[in-house]
């Protein structure tokens, strides 16, 4: 008996990994084509939802029945006793087989979106183009005109994209494993190094739109956020010529540690302080790395420096002054890409108003 029901389903069994074979592409390392939109996620929740509804009242409504029809009526009594049914539990493992495979094709179709199908028959190429790469912990986005063109534009943590036009993001990372989640926008994509995923988006409304890492990575994950703001076209077009215009003055700061630099202003110091992600690691309180009151009177105890010289050095070159009791290499290198002598001043005047 046994072995009549046990030879069916191991035939099945081998069947359904046949299947999850067959997409491979789907497979390798995540959705390619990730970002299925919210919409379309929507869908396939209310389909798995009424695809269970029956089954869930039929195995419930079953399990009840057994309990009432069959209950003990008698402390003495012995109910009939049944071992194994074969045309029985055959009929049910092929049920739920087949239901099995039903939402695991529906599932598979909505895997591929209609960017991914339409891409690959190059019927759509992307508005724009952002370069997303992670890393502990926080996001860099780099901007293409079209499927690539050029811009320079670089922003930090917040990610500016149009309303109403395709964008693809093209998602890595450079450290360890990450995932990029904007649960309004669309499911999660992972960033993993050496890999690139994508991710298309179309957002009909404008407004913001908050994300996070979903892929456990550090300390500082519940602060990798992502903040996506969505604009209107035209607004979207002035943002990204003002960020083309002003590149031309930016002039980054590098690894210079010697020409002067501008008066600081500590308001805008405070706002790239928090823009950059300083604030994750650097808080009130001590953290990741040394609070900000320590850092000022690290600065200002600092032998053969000024207080501005030490912190210059500190945030361009993390590891050549190396607080106590700190690990110099969780702090990014490569601020200096990012900073121009106004903002690295900036900072500074921010920091020293400690
Ligand atoms: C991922 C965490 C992290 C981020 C982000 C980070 N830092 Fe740090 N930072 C550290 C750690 C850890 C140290 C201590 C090791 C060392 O001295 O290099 C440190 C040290 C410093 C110091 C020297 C402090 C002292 O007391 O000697 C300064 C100044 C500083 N960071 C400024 C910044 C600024 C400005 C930013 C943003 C542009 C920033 N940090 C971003 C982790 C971080
Ligand atoms: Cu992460």
């Amino acid at each position: 008996m046994k072995r009549s029901v046990f030879t069916p389903v191991l035939g099945l069994i081998a069947l359904a990994l046949l299947m999850l074979a067959v997409p491979a592409r789907v497979w390798a390392h995540g959705p390619v084509s990730g970002g299925a939109s919210r919409t379309d996620i929507n869908d396939l929740f209310t389909i798995l939802f009424w695809i269970s509804v029956p089954v869930f009242l039929l195995v419930e409504g079953l399990i009840l029945y057994a309990i009432i029809r069959y209950r003990r009526r008698r402390r003495d009594e012995m109910p009939e006793q049944i071992e194994g049914h074969g045309p029985l539990e055959l009929t049910w493992t092929v049920v739920s087989l087949l239901i099995i495979a039903v939402i695991f094709v529906i599932t598979a179709r909505f895997m591929t979106t209609r960017y991914q199908v339409e891409a690959d028959n190059g019927e759509v190429t992307p508005d724009l183009t952002v370069h997303v790469t992670g890393y502990m912990f926080n996001w860099d986005y780099e901007y293409f005109l079209g499927a690539g063109e050029e811009t320079g534009v670089k922003t930090t943590r917040k990610l500016t994209i149009p309303a109403n036009r395709d964008v693809l993001l093209e998602i890595t990372s450079t450290d360890v494993q990450h995932s990029f989640w904007v649960p309004d926008l669309a499911g999660k994509v992972d960033a993993i190094p050496g890999y690139i995923n994508t991710m298309w988006l179309n957002v009909p409304e404008p407004g913001l739109y908050p994300g996070n890492c979903a892929e456990y990575c550090g300390t500082l994950h519940y602060d990798m956020l992502i903040d996506v703001e969505v604009l209107e076209p035209a607004a979207f077009d002035a943002w990204l010529a003002d960020q083309m215009a002003s590149l031309g003055r930016f002039v980054p700061i590098g690894t210079d540690l010697t020409s002067p630099l501008p008066a600081g202003d500590v308001a805008r110091g405070e706002q790239l302080f928090g823009e950059l992600g300083c604030a994750s690691c650097h808080g009130e309180q001590p953290g990741v790395g040394p609070a900000l009151a320590a850092m000022a009177s690290d600065a200002r105890a600092a032998e053969g420096y000024t207080p501005e010289a030490y912190l210059r050095e500190s945030i361009l070159v993390p590891c050549a002054v190396q607080a106590t009791g700190y690990n110099c290499q969780i702090m990014p290198s490569n601020y200096g890409e990012k900073l121009d002598a106004q903002a690295l001043a900036d900072i500074i005047a921010y920091l020293l108003s400690y």
